[in-house]
């Protein structure tokens, strides 16, 4: 069975993370399927896309697949990291992406579904921000997601401690658009994406890119830029970045000595 499952119909694509033995953890594999998909979907003039689980799914995703995080050196979250072309992708895509949420989202997931336009979730879904918790540097693109995703004190909550945060509390802050019931979330979800898809596609496509472009109109100076960037070759050369990807891999609480 496809690790992601994807159909395009009345304008309307949907694309299914399907890699249960992994809780749809954002391997290589998993995101060249999402990307294909979106391909796909642009090139059948798709005016609005779902990204899902299946249904019921208990983690919608874990995250970065963390046997893909390196150990020798290099930047985890390199331009051609599959994290950062997935995020890259979704928010380049000409028309909405819906993130249908049901299960809990970690890490690079969260990401991932802040990078979509709209966020529709289950009421037992939780999200996880959890550099923190793996010694990971988390890459200044990235964090501007979250930055643009949530209230800058809560970012902050969810990046320094790492732990989950409700759905109720994320649509209480407009993190998140709508909570709906796990019985209700498909109808309400594609409810909606059959109304987007009866506006103009263009129009939005437009207002789409001008969103994107003036959220990502942040002034960083090329010296606070290469400054940022050395701080991370700290973090990610660290003994802390290695305890924490062996401690997960071990299956045992990382212990992180601050070198
Ligand atoms: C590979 C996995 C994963 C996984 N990768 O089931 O944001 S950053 O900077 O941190 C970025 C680098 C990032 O996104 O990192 C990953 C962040 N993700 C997490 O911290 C979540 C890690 N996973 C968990 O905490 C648990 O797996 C949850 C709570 C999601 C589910 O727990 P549960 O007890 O239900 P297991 O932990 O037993 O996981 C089932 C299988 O999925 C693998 C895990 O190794 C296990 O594989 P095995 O059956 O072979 O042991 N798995 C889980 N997450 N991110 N593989």
């Amino acid at each position: 069975m496809a690790i992601v499952q994807s159909e395009l119909a009345d304008h309307i694509g949907t694309i299914t993370l399907n890699h249960k033995e992994k809780l749809n953890a954002l391997s290589t594999e998993l995101v060249e399927g999402v990307i294909s998909a979106l391909d796909e979907f642009r090139r059948g003039k798709a005016r609005v896309v779902v990204l899902r689980a299946k249904p019921g799914a208990k983690v919608w995703s874990a995250g970065h697949d963390v046997w893909e995080l390196p150990v020798d050196g290099r930047d985890p979250l390199g331009w051609d990291d599959p994290l950062r072309s997935l995020i890259r992708e979704i928010e380049m895509f000409p028309a909405p992406v819906i993130a249908m949420i049901e299960g809990s989202v970690w890490g690079g997931a969260c990401e991932t579904i802040f990078a979509c336009d709209l966020i529709i979730a289950s009421p037992g879904t939780t999200f996880a921000v959890t550099p923190s918790r793996l010694g990971v540097p988390y890459n200044v693109s990235g964090v501007l997601t979250f930055f643009n995703a949530a209230p800058y004190r809560l970012v902050k909550e969810m990046a320094f401690t790492a732990k989950p945060v409700s759905a109720q509390r994320a649509e209480q802050v407009g993190m998140i658009n709508y909570v709906v019931d796990n019985d209700r979330i498909e109808e309400f979800t594609y409810e909606m994406a059959r109304g987007i898809t009866q506006n103009a596609p263009l129009s939005i496509s437009v207002m789409k890119d001008q969103l994107r472009i003036l959220a990502g109109a942040h002034p960083m100076s090329p010296q606070g830029f290469e400054r940022i960037q050395g701080l991370r070759r700290v973090v990610y050369d660290s003994n802390d970045y290695k305890e924490g990807i062996h401690a997960f891999k071990e299956k045992r609480r990382p212990v992180f000595t601050g070198t």
